[in-house]
């Protein structure tokens, strides 16, 4: 395909500028990770034949402040961002940096935030125009059109700002079923030795290989389609395989938020990567329904290292009220399965959900420590905007009006901690950090850790794991942020 004019350039948000305050060094161990929306959207526009190039403020650890001279220098037609709701004051800012710098360039933003506040965000005009929902085939409108020098008014999918200031939202794209004609995300853009986390085998990359949910867990933004839709497996494992011989990758995180879901795709993805001898190791999402011996065992002879579920509560009755469609034996059930396939395990759990009482919260830290885990993560419970928990913390006045909306329009805000007649900020705080307490200074726990350790790189994962977790403990923050989906990646 012979290349086109229009140049687009990716810019990923600084995720340390909206998170807890944190020293760099814990923030760093916590995690700095590739933007796969980004990455995958520049590989798409590649393939069109458009020229791209792309900035990871985070890994690069920049600030919109630091980046100018690099917009100037790539001159670009499009800037494209992305943001989740608390991301977006960040991405505010590179967008106001971009139109102070180099204000030629038409900026896009699209991501989670802007598939549930599209109007209030497009209020902002350092953004052009908006993007809802999955963005490929989108952006290769929008790139299309400035290539020929079209009007951008009416491309669906998008929200944007008449010359008269009003702000229009255009119908929206089917979602798309095959997610196979998109290509990996490109790879060769990102800063590969930059990204860090305390838990990771480096270098290490990330993968998406589903789009979709189609549970409905109370604490969760549903931003997606419920329609469930898979990347082949043999398609996934050539991505795997790409990163391990072209960036000596040792670990692949699988950032689906069930990747377990289909057995026979389980099988096939197993098979393939133990017919390719791949050496790379990788770690999985899962819900704890959707797991079994066999599929277990298979994807450990395969490589895979640990894996994480979302137990969030430990009683069937927050469960319920989580709509979290666990049950307690079924969370017993598939960690003992885990660890007795030799899979190292995480869970994550939340602390503060609506009606649940002291006793379920003391029953929780009980049961977090009875299931044999590895790591255990505690959240509290934060009202994130589109999920039904928000929904009730309004109706309930738990939280003021529809706050993420002012959020969204006043460009941030303090998150507001899930208060309710039962547990105030401070208690919670308190239960979190007796849970964390509760779980990593048991001597059970301690002595089993030293005797699996394998070595130095292990030893040095759990010592910074302590430094990080007093960090936390000492922060006043709570950092919210329930186990996202099935089960949260371990910011906290
Ligand atoms: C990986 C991941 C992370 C990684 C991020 C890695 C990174 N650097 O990007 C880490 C672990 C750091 C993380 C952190 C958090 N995350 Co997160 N995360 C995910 C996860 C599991 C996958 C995201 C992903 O890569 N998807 C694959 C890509 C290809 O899809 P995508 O990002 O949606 O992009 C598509 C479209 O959205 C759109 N699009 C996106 N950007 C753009 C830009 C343009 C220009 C266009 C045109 C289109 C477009 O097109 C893309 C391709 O179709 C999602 C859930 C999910 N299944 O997507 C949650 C999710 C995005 N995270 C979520 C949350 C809540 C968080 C945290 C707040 C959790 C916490 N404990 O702190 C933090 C926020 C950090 C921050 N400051 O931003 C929520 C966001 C909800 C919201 N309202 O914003 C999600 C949706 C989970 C959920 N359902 O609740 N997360």
């Amino acid at each position: 395909m012979s290349q086109k004019k229009t140049k687009i350039l990716f810019i990923k948000y600084h995720e340390a500028a909206d998170q807890q305050p944190l020293s760099k060094k814990a923030a760093e161990k916590l995690g700095i990770f590739p933007s796969l929306a980004l990455a995958q959207l520049a590989a798409w526009c590649r393939h069109h034949g458009y020229q791209v190039g792309l900035i990871d403020l985070h890994a690069e650890n920049l600030y919109p402040k630091d980046a100018g001279s690099r917009v100037r220098d790539f001159a670009p037609d499009i800037v494209a961002l992305t943001a989740k709701t608390l991301g977006w004051p960040a991405t505010i800012e590179i967008a106001q940096m971009v139109k102070a710098e180099y204000p030629r360039a038409l900026v896009v933003v699209g991501g989670p935030q802007l598939s549930i506040y599209p109007k209030e965000s497009m209020t902002w005009d350092c953004f052009d125009m908006a993007v809802v929902g999955d963005g490929e085939e989108t952006m290769l409108d929008i790139c299309d059109h400035v290539e020929s020098g079209s009007e951008l008014d009416k491309i669906p999918g998008t929200v944007i700002r008449t010359k008269d200031g009003e702000i229009v939202q255009n119908p929206s794209r089917p979602v798309p079923k095959d997610i196979d004609r998109y290509p990996m995300p490109a790879w060769d853009l990102l800063p590969m030795n930059s990204y860090n986390c305390l838990t990771l085998l480096k270098p290490f990359a990330t993968m998406v290989t589903t789009r979709g949910c189609p549970w409905h867990c109370g604490y969760c933004s549903q931003v997606y389609s419920e329609k469930l839709r898979f990347r082949d497996p043999i398609l996934v494992v050539d991505e795997m395989e790409f990163l391990e011989k072209t960036y000596g990758v040792r670990e692949i995180v699988m950032f689906d938020e069930t990747f377990t879901i289909g057995k026979k795709r389980m099988r096939k993805l197993s098979e393939e990567i133990l017919r390719r001898n791949l050496k790379v190791r990788f770690n999985i999402r899962a819900r704890v329904d959707t797991v079994d011996r066999e599929t277990l065992t298979l994807l450990k002879r395969a490589g895979l290292r640990s894996i994480h579920m979302g137990v969030e509560a430990g009683t069937d009755r927050v469960l319920k009220i989580m709509n979290k469609q666990i049950t307690r034996e079924q969370t017993e059930k598939a960690f003992r399965i885990a660890r007795e396939v030799g899979i190292e395990t995480r869970g994550y759990f939340m602390v503060g959900y609506y009606d649940a009482t002291p006793a379920d919260v003391e029953e929780m830290i009980r049961f977090s420590s009875s299931i044999g885990l590895d790591w255990a993560s505690y959240s509290v419970a934060t009202a994130l905007p589109a999920t039904d928990l928000y929904r009730i913390a309004q109706e309930r006045g738990y939280v003021d009006g529809d706050f993420w909306r002012r959020y969204t329009i006043n460009g941030g805000g303090p998150i507001p901690q899930l208060e309710t007649e039962t547990f105030t900020a401070e208690r919670l705080r308190q239960y979190r950090t007796k849970a964390y307490m509760n779980f990593y200074l048991r001597p059970d726990l301690i002595r089993r850790k030293l005797s699996k350790s394998e070595g130095r790189e292990e030893l040095m994962e759990m010592l910074g794991g302590v430094t990080v977790l007093s960090e936390i403990l000492k922060s006043s923050i709570m950092k919210a942020v329930p186990s996202v989906g099935i089960g949260k990646w371990g910011t906290v």
